[in-house]
């Protein structure tokens, strides 16, 4: 029986606005308390968490006095040091009060655009002070319901200005950070822009310092957008652009579940896991192949449930991330699955399709017989059915 207990090495990570958030819904209000911070921390310690993540305000409420302020990081730090909990990865809220509305770095209204962008750089001290290494930016309200209400190609700028000013900052005062945009195609507006991982590594290409700013793809909202996820984290590997991720799990297109990771498109979840468990030394451009960072979850605890189903729930998301990996091991080691690989040709696309040295008239020398080889079999069947044989446990 393989010991399925998260330990701090397993480097799981979890937002204070998972377990903090209270069950509003478009249809109903809080069902459960405010969290204090550093109960959060305490909490997520005892479970087997390494590291906890926050967007000021679950921090420091919007508006704070200084006085306030000091007193409230002041407890969420003495509760890091006792507990040992690292915080890799921070973020800000652009979206929550009404002077968001309309958007944040993107805001028609340059007013909001420049009071977003110094919330930002408030927090990055912050980010920096308590040691994170990743700066996530979710632009939730950074979208338009209408098209016309919306020049997205200034928008693009704006928010290309934005990113440059924060990576220049960055640079300036020597922080260890690096940015990771977070795309999600709607929810809470009509169209977000950057909404998929492949608009976002497009974006990243036209900044002053690609190198400092990646992705934080979110599980859940790449299928949202009807993307596949482990093919949408595979390419952002690809790229070297993989620098985070929000693990977490959604039943397809339609409204934003965040259910526990390892719920909802299970077989998806299991692909995952065995992608990021299985990518170390994996080729792609530049060797960039694999992820060793924190594996963080961006979920809410089910409304229905009360503070032990928050718990329960945060528990279960390390729980199955290493029943998941368990299995991956286990597949990957299976001879019938090393055969069905071989009969898939899986590793045959690893070989480049010319030989080194190899000109293209020797390329046309070749003949095919393609009546032989349009009938050779993908035998992608079978090694499918074994993925499956382990997620349903009868191997
Ligand atoms: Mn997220």
């Amino acid at each position: 029986m393989s010991d399925y207990t998260p330990r701090p090495e397993h480097r799981f990570s979890f937002g204070l606005w998972t377990v903090g958030w209270r069950g509003v819904d478009p249809f109903g209000v809080a069902t459960r308390e405010p969290m204090d911070p550093a109960h959060a921390v305490e909490k997520l310690a005892e479970l087997g968490a390494w590291g906890v993540s926050f967007h000021d305000e679950d921090v420091i409420p919007f508006g704070a006095a200084d006085s306030d302020r000091a007193s409230r990081i002041a407890s969420f730090r003495k509760a890091l040091d006792s507990t040992g909990l690292v915080v890799p990865m921070a973020t800000t809220n652009l979206f929550t009060h009404p002077v968001f509305r309309e958007g944040a770095l993107t805001a028609n209204d340059r007013d909001v655009r420049r009071f977003a962008l110094r919330k930002v750089l408030r927090n990055l001290d912050l980010a920096a002070e308590l040691g994170a290494r990743t700066y996530v930016m979710w632009g939730g309200r950074e979208g338009a319901e209408s098209p016309f209400n919306k020049d997205v190609r200034a928008a693009l700028d704006r928010y290309a200005e934005s990113v440059n000013i924060l990576c220049a900052y960055v640079r300036e005062q020597g922080y260890d950070i690096r940015f990771a945009l977070e795309p999600k195609p709607n929810e809470p507006r009509g169209d977000i822009l950057l909404p998929t991982i492949g608009h976002a590594i497009a974006f990243i290409g036209e900044l002053e310092e690609p190198d400092r700013v990646g992705l934080n793809p979110e599980v859940g909202h790449e299928q949202m957008a009807g993307m596949s996820v482990v093919h949408g984290y595979a390419q952002a590997l690809w790229h070297g652009k993989l620098f985070h991720l929000d693990l977490n799990g959604q039943n397809g297109p339609r409204y934003d579940q965040d259910l526990r990771f390892g719920n909802g498109d299970v077989k998806s979840a299991f692909a995952l896991v065995d992608l990021l468990e299985h990518s170390v030394g994996a080729s792609g451009a530049g060797g960039r192949g694999s992820y060793d960072g924190p594996r963080h979850f961006d979920f809410k605890p089910a409304r229905t449930e009360d503070e032990s189903g928050v718990w329960a729930s945060a528990a279960a998301c390390m729980r199955n991330y290493l029943i998941l990996a368990a299995k991956s091991r286990a597949f990957r080691a299976d001879p019938d699955v090393a055969a069905a690989l071989a009969d898939s040709r899986v590793g045959q696309l690893s070989v480049p399709t010319l030989a080194p040295g190899e000109s293209l008239a020797d390329l046309r020398a070749e003949e095919l017989d393609t009546t032989e080889a349009a009938g050779r079999g993908a035998h992608a069947e079978k090694l499918d059915q074994l993925a499956l044989e382990y997620l349903y446990g009868t191997r």
